[in-house]
């Protein structure tokens, strides 16, 4: 499916706000990408489906997983987990999208997981710096970006799991997972 296209599902699926959202991940991704010299067109094609199942009831969210083979775990914690793996079904069965890197990107985008791929990690990044975020912080993550893609995630999930703990809510593993990644390898 092309980016028009792929923009009408957007513009279909998702109030103004997260349509907007969505556009300016896209563009973030891709400014990511092009600077660590990777590819454009799987970093728009993820940014751009990423989510896509964001506005999907939990109830409808929790059936679709159910369908067909996924993460346990993932019904034990918050409903709000559940677009990322929904959004990467939907990219397939709707999209036709084959690309298992761009269908990983989209999957893991909320989570995190440990050994992402370069673009995985455009995606995660992206979704939380891009222009319109504001939370204490953000800035500074926006100075990795510009630097480094490893020392950018590192950071980024750093940020978020010390986020969900100040929250007190609970983590999912692949989160930890990643953190643990990144905080023991130097
Ligand atoms: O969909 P977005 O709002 O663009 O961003 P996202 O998909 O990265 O995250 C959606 C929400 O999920 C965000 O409010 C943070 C939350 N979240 C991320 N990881 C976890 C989590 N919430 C819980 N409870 N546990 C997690 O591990
Ligand atoms: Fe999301
Ligand atoms: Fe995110
Ligand atoms: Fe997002």
């Amino acid at each position: 499916m092309d980016r028009t296209r792929l923009i009408e599902e957007n513009k279909k699926r998702l109030p103004i706000h997260r349509f907007e959202h969505v556009l300016r991940v896209a563009h973030t991704a891709v400014e990511l990408a092009d600077r660590f010299g990777l590819s454009v067109e799987k970093a728009e094609k993820a940014a751009l489906i990423h989510d896509i199942a964001k506005f999907m009831e939990p109830v409808k969210l929790r059936k679709k997983l159910e369908e067909s083979e996924h993460d346990e775990r993932l019904l034990h914690y918050h409903h709000e987990l559940w677009h990322a793996p929904v959004g990467a079904m939907i990219a397939e069965e709707e999209f036709g999208v084959t690309d298992e890197d761009v269908l990983n990107a989209i999957r893991y985008h909320t989570t995190g997981r440990a050994g992402m791929s370069d673009i995985e990690k455009v995606i995660y990044i992206a979704d939380l710096i891009e222009p319109n975020r504001q939370f204490p912080g953000v800035e500074q993550l926006r100075t990795e970006a510009e630097k480094s893609l490893e020392e950018s995630m590192k950071a980024c999930i750093i940020h978020s799991v010390q986020y969900l703990v100040s929250k007190q809510v609970p983590v999912f593993p692949d989160s930890f997972e990643c953190y643990n990644e990144y905080v023991l390898s130097n």
